[in-house]
């Protein structure tokens, strides 16, 4: 018997998933599957098919075996609450490898292992692994289905976690694989928890090891996960593929592949923006993602919520899609005064994981309300109560969500062609020194601010607190090589895009986490951040001047919308304070940040920290 022909496990309810490859599948899948079958020797293949049917059989057979609780369904329809081994919650960096040819590649960001070497480590990891276990296939599309910036992947996974999140997070299955010809360029994904089980031994709720392995090979296009079953670790198409190697993919064909919010606002005459927006993670990107505007009028909607790609259209525009079809967001701190929007994605099919258990079975964690319940089930499975004196829900628990539950979702959200940008934003966290917002000079200008994206290091950082992490473009943890590349690639597309002749998206830092000298924040953020959108838009639209200083261009006296505002003068004044120290200790800080790439530096971002220094010391 091939393995093909292997038996299939039938779900509690008696559906059959499909155990044979769909007629017309490419041989170069099916090889590779039987390849990675053969080494992992799994008991059975399912070939996912996507279907509502599909993903039911997979939530009971989850419920069954202890994996998932199914909530209330008059609190939370069709929706499940996860608890994962309490030492897999998050990425790990520390763990997450470029395995490229030379090691200049991959580049100072990046952990590095010759790829020969790492494929001897996966062969051993590897052999036999899925043992006990079914081997799920998952064919995927990211970006919408036929979009000529969509791009395709087969994951492999032992995790029936994974095939269900994967079918929230992108479009996957039957009508995925339909796209994929013999000549179709495709990602291979192979993804395991390493935890096979012997004959008659009893599985766990949360497979997973000690030994965890996160490699990309991006001269290859493969990605080989190890050991967790957790996010961005194993469902490969987020951040490994629709980052990591798609910084590679993008590079090599003239295109950007970024960690980067989208959204559309309307003003109150009915015209519309769309914005990008790279941030680190933890810097509130998705209540931008989903912002409701304070001031009258204006309407944002939403595009995507953490990876954009964009390339040159025919139009010569710069245009986007968003490749994910989910939001993988973090729980705690989304509540109905920060989130709304966010809170109501949420109100049903959605999987939660790490979050605290309410006694009538619906879901709670730190932020969603103000006031915590009186008892609870933590993250862990322990009981709780405000006294305990630790949170109910893990700081990282999240929520896996269609995008088409969001009711801000935008129009043109699935638009094959992308939606024109008309700018892009740079966002860290910084408690001093970068005012609310800087418009760039030119596009090289915001290439250097993009490139130089930093936060002040928190006790949760690997950094010693109060020096800067560089995170530039929000991109750190997930390039697939070198940054000073990307750096030199962006240059590029600003000229491809000049050449183009289409409108040049206008470029702008922002920092929304600027604090007094008592350690206040000094702007109240959220919704009342659509004043700075305004005063972009009404820059790109040639409608407010803008005061030039050494940094760029920040708004003039009550160019700012304020109307409602309520903030002091004071504070106001302090949000775009010139600290030339400050602001000459940063560009020092740059400076030595990129000598860490050497020669790889392009020349134009040395010469804007030098113009930078100048324009700054006279
Ligand atoms: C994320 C991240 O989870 O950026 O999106 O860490
Ligand atoms: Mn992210």
């Amino acid at each position: 018997m091939t393995l093909l022909d292997s038996p299939a496990p039938t779900a509690p309810d008696g559906y059959r998933f499909r155990t044979q490859p769909p007629v017309g599948t490419p041989a170069s899948i099916v090889d590779w599957v039987e390849g990675v079958a053969a080494r992992t020797r799994p008991d059975a293949i399912v070939w996912a098919d996507g279907s509502q049917e599909e993903f039911d059989a997979l939530a009971e057979l989850m419920v069954s075996r202890g994996t998932m609780i199914r909530l209330n369904p008059e609190k939370r329809p069709n929706s499940y609450l996860v608890r994962s081994n309490p030492a897999d919650v998050a990425r790990v960096e520390s763990r997450t490898f470029i395995c490229s040819l030379q090691r200049e590649d991959a580049g100072p960001t990046n952990n590095w292992v010759h790829p020969e070497q790492m494929r001897d480590t996966l062969d051993g990891l590897f052999d036999g692994v899925m043992q006990g276990r079914t081997m799920y296939v998952i064919p995927f599309s990211m970006g919408p289905i036929g979009s000529p910036l969509s791009r395709y992947g087969v994951q492999l996974t032992d995790s029936p976690y994974v095939v269900a999140s994967m079918r929230i997070m992108t479009r996957m299955g039957e009508r995925a694989l339909e796209r994929i010809t013999e000549t179709t360029p495709w990602v291979k994904a192979a993804h395991t928890v390493g935890y096979p089980l012997a004959p008659g031994q009893q599985d766990i709720p949360w497979p997973s090891n000690e030994l965890k392995y996160i490699t990309h090979f991006p001269e290859s296009r493969e990605i080989w996960s190890y050991g967790s079953a957790y996010g961005g670790n194993a469902l490969l198409a987020k951040k490994s593929f629709a980052l990591r190697i798609a910084s590679v993919l993008a590079h090599d064909e003239g295109w950007l592949a970024e960690h980067m919010l989208l959204i559309k606002a309307t003003n109150p005459e009915g015209k519309e923006f769309h914005l990008a927006g790279a941030f680190p993670s933890a810097c509130g990107k998705t209540n931008l993602a989903m912002l409701q505007p304070t001031i009258p009028g204006w309407k944002v909607e939403t595009v995507g919520d953490d990876i954009a790609w964009l390339g040159i259209g025919d139009d010569g525009q710069l245009r986007a899609i968003n490749p994910e079809a989910g939001f993988f967001g973090v729980a705690p701190g989304t509540g109905w005064s920060t989130n709304a929007v966010a809170m109501e994605t949420i109100q049903s099919d959605t999987i939660f994981t790490n979050v605290a258990l309410t006694d009538d079975g619906d879901v709670w964690w730190e932020g969603a309300t103000k006031e915590p319940p009186a008892h609870l089930i933590d993250w862990q499975g322990n009981d709780w109560t405000p006294d305990s004196g630790r949170p109910a829900a893990h700081p990282n628990s999240r929520f896996t969500v269609s995008a088409a539950n969001c009711p801000s979702i935008s129009d043109d959200w699935e638009d094959p062609r992308g939606v024109a940008i008309d700018a892009i934003i740079f966002g860290g966290r910084r408690a001093t020194t970068v005012p609310l917002v800087v418009e760039a000079r030119d596009w090289a200008h915001g290439v250097y601010l993009g490139a130089t994206v930093s936060s002040e290091a928190t006790a949760a950082a690997e950094a010693t607190v109060g020096t800067l992490r560089r995170d530039p473009f929000a991109m750190a943890p997930f390039y697939g090589y070198n940054a000073a590349d990307h750096w030199k690639h962006w240059l590029e597309i600003g000229r491809r895009l000049r050449a183009a002749g289409g409108k040049v998206p206008r470029i702008f830092q922002v920092n929304w986490f600027r604090k007094d000298a008592n350690g206040k924040f000094l702007w109240p953020g959220f919704g009342e951040n659509s004043r700075v959108l305004e005063w972009m838009f009404s820059r790109i639209e040639g409608q407010t001047a803008a005061k030039e200083t050494p940094i760029g261009l920040v708004p003039v006296d009550g160019g700012l919308n304020t109307t409602g505002l309520d903030v002091s003068s004071e504070a106001l004044a302090e949000l775009f304070r010139l600290d030339t120290a400050g602001l000459l200790s940063d560009a020092e800080d740059a400076a030595a940040y990129f000598d860490g790439f050497g020669e790889r530096v392009p020349a134009e971002l040395r010469t804007e920290i030098a113009a930078l220094r100048e324009r700054l010391a006279s």
